[in-house]
């Protein structure tokens, strides 16, 4: 997928803009190669059949897991305890500390009610904690430490009772430590090193012992993963369908070159089709952001993935004014969006089409990343914030609907219910208002 504008949605844009430079590559596959959606299912009706079998078969053949036990045992968890250093425990236990109390603030503002809406009628809604997640914990190319946080520790303040983990076995055949740090620091239990499709399916299905099988599964991972979550889903909830990490900067003049530029490469490095854009009202700007990406991309120790990531999914577009960068950017609906402009609060208000929204040259993407803002990191990717934000403690509670009714609201709901049941012609349903109108003679 890459942040692009067609001819169309270019005649959608209020003021004149100019084109610096636009992602020459085509889509990357975004989450449907038909080849791994293939193998996708295959692995998923094997396992199905086969069991936990099957899972440490795909485990060894896929991950070279020989160990002996899938799940993860004290004595791994404490050894990354007390192994880790200090400082990168701290960060962590930071980490997992402000993602918690922001889903906390979010899960206070959730409420239960009820309400009178007709005399004799009331209308309830209730928050449910989701029965049983599974995590998964990332840890392919680099482990993504804060995923934890997002994941079990959201749904952990959400009430979810019983949550169970996975992450692949890429450290040496082991779990990595510092991924068990991390989900111990967001409350997980249970942490299986099974990594994958095969962890997915093990989780959904309940293959592991004593574990319910998931109602929904959450976390990022890669192509295969992504795949396995878009087959499963329907049979289980799921967060977001993730693609490559994107970022957005749109900046006046007050921005520096050398900000946007470490920003933009600051989440190119998550893979080759990383898209990153920049939308802004500054000629100068516009101009020097090239060869400023250029000069950092030099010293940049995953300049292999970010340099062509800028050169095939990067853009720069020039916007005459802050409305017309505003529709350029509400196209994009790219995952992050830095504002880097004078007038913070106009684009707060005015933008809407984004996943997460750092506002001011003191955030950033990475702050959130690792979960040092408190905001959730799974969020939509491919555009998709066009229509959802990312994951939230909302996004483990199910809001529930009820209704009391007593004798004195049976008119104003029977009555109309008869009278449309008999248009569509669906006399089981008339039947139950009318059944209940003749007991009111009574
Ligand atoms: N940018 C990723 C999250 C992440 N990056 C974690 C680094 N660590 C998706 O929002
Ligand atoms: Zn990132």
């Amino acid at each position: 997928m890459r942040m692009h504008m067609n001819p169309e949605d270019k005649q959608l844009i209020p003021g004149p803009f100019h084109v610096i430079k636009e992602p020459p590559g085509p889509d990357a596959p975004a989450q449907r190669d038909p080849k791994v959606a293939a193998t996708v299912s295959e692995m998923l009706s094997t396992i199905e059949s086969g069991g936990l079998d099957a899972v440490r078969k795909y485990a060894e053949q896929l991950d070279g897991f020989t160990g002996a036990d899938l799940e993860v045992g004290k004595a791994e968890f404490a050894a990354a305890a007390r192994d880790l250093p200090a400082d990168l425990r701290e960060a962590l236990d930071a980490g997992a500390d402000r993602s918690r109390r922001f889903a906390q603030m979010q899960r206070d503002r959730l409420v239960d009610f009820e309400e009178e809406i007709l005399p004799g009628l009331v209308c309830g809604q209730r928050q449910v904690p989701v029965g049983a997640v599974g995590a998964y914990l990332p840890a392919g190319r680099f482990p993504l430490l804060a995923s934890a946080f997002m994941t079990v520790g959201v749904a952990k303040v959400a009430g979810v009772p019983n949550i169970v983990s996975c992450t692949p076995p890429s450290n040496a055949g082991a779990a990595h430590p510092a991924v068990l740090y991390a989900a111990r620091a967001s409350g997980a239990e249970r942490v299986f090193q099974v990594g994958g499709v095969q962890a997915l399916a093990a989780m959904a299905f309940g293959l592991f012992d004593g574990i319910p099988p998931a109602d929904m599964i959450v976390g990022a991972g890669n192509a295969y993963v992504a795949e396995a979550k878009r087959q499963l889903y329907g049979r289980v909830g799921i967060d977001v369908l993730a693609g490559p990490s994107e970022v957005a900067v749109i900046a006046d003049d007050t921005a520096t070159t050398t900000m946007v530029a470490a920003d933009l490469l600051g989440q190119a490095e998550h893979g080759p089709t990383s898209p990153a854009s920049l939308v802004t009202t500054s000629r100068r700007l516009a101009e020097e952001l090239p060869a400023e990406i250029d000069r950092q991309l030099a010293g940049l120790s995953t300049r292999s993935v970010a340099e062509p990531a800028w050169r095939d999914y990067g853009s720069i577009y020039l916007a005459e004014d802050r409305e017309t960068a505003v529709a350029i950017m509400d196209l994009l609906a790219p995952e992050h969006l830095e504002v880097l402009t004078d007038d913070l609060d106009w684009y707060l208000q005015n933008l809407t089409n984004y996943g997460s929204l750092f506002l001011g040259e003191w955030s950033t993407v990475a702050y959130a990343d690792k979960g040092m803002s408190g905001t959730n990191h799974v969020l939509p990717t491919g555009r998709n914030a066009r229509f959802t934000g990312g994951l939230s403690v909302a996004g483990f509670l199910k809001t529930l609907t009820y209704q009391r009714s007593t004798k004195e609201a049976t008119e104003a709901q029977a009555r109309p219910v008869v009278t449309v049941s008999n248009f569509e012609q669906l006399d089981g349903h008339r039947d139950s208002a009318q059944l209940r109108l003749d007991l009111l003679d009574d």
